[in-house]
């Protein structure tokens, strides 16, 4: 299937500079030609234009940019739409997390039941009432289930865009007290970093597959770049200790691109300013790789 690369250089969901160029990071990092050797047709529809903040007013502290972002994801749930209707693969580079919220929404107006596969070390399941930081990055996953203020629920003109059963969180190891609930009160499926080291990525794979595929039409990967280690990933804005290898990653990537499952994916968080020497976009671009079926032999 040919891919289009769409950039959303948004950092207005979180409170720290630099994600705003992610995702001119990871093209520095060569994700056009790699794409590109691996016998895909690709184009590079450029970014969605984002105000910056030292533009804009922050009017509630529980919603930081509440309006801009909507509108910015408005934007681009329809440039994502679009790549969709022409029936290509979107690529969406972040950019803070907040922007899932539009890239969900893109996509789920084209499947009945999408699945959605958030790889992250955290939940992002918060709202403007349980967020301890009033983030909007920490609440897209939420707002993507119905959750949250109507202008995020309902982005797209309908809510929800997935199902509790069929999303899965991959990699969590921190978790507020609101999300801890809501993913009690949902019966949301969570492999931690326990789940993780005790079943192994593999099995937990086997399972997320299962989960997001059944009786669904799309899937969805929202892939956060903090999910891995800080070691492996050390340019993201809220790094946590204990994730994701290398490696576990890679074969979380390659078994994706087995499954065949995936209509539509995102990699955010990529922090060039918080990076050393652009690691994280070149863990970026070679998981994207996996993703799209690299095979070393
Ligand atoms: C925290 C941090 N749970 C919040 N969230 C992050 O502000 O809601 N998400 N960093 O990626
Ligand atoms: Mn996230
Ligand atoms: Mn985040
Ligand atoms: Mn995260």
């Amino acid at each position: 299937q040919p891919i289009s690369i769409i950039g959303m250089p948004i950092d207005l969901g979180q409170g720290r500079r630099g994600v705003d160029m992610g995702p001119s990071a990871i093209r520095y990092a060569a994700l056009q030609q790699t794409i590109c050797d691996l016998g895909f047709e690709v184009e590079d529809l450029g970014d969605i234009p984002i105000p910056s903040p030292e533009s804009l007013e922050i009017s509630d502290q529980n919603l930081k940019y509440l309006h801009e972002i909507a509108r910015v994801c408005e934007e681009l749930a329809n440039r994502v739409s679009g790549v969709i209707q022409r029936k290509r693969f979107p690529l969406v580079l972040g950019g803070d997390h907040s922007m899932a919220i539009g890239t969900v929404a893109g996509a789920a107006k084209h499947y009945q039941n999408m699945g959605l596969i958030w790889y992250d070390a955290h939940g992002d399941l918060n709202t403007g009432d349980t967020s301890p930081s009033g983030n909007i990055h920490g609440m897209s996953m939420a707002a993507s289930l119905g959750i949250g203020h109507p202008l995020l629920t309902h982005l797209g003109g309908f809510a929800p865009k997935v199902r509790p059963e069929n999303v899965v969180l991959v990699g969590a190891r921190e978790l507020d007290l609101g999300e801890q609930q809501l993913i009690r009160d949902l019966g949301i499926r969570v492999f931690t970093m326990h789940e993780v080291d005790r079943l192994g990525m593999a099995r937990v794979m086997e399972e997320t597959i299962q989960v997001v595929s059944n009786g669904t039409d799309g899937v969805h990967l929202s892939l956060d770049l903090d999910g891995l280690d800080p070691s492996d990933c050390p340019g993201v804005g809220t790094p946590v200790p204990g994730g994701i290898t290398y490696r576990e990653s890679h074969l979380a990537m390659e078994m994706l691109a087995d499954s065949g499952i995936l209509t539509s994916a995102e990699f955010v968080e990529v922090n060039p300013i918080l990076d050393q020497s652009n690691l994280t976009a070149k863990v970026a671009v070679a998981l994207i790789s996996s993703m799209l079926g690299k095979k070393i032999l």
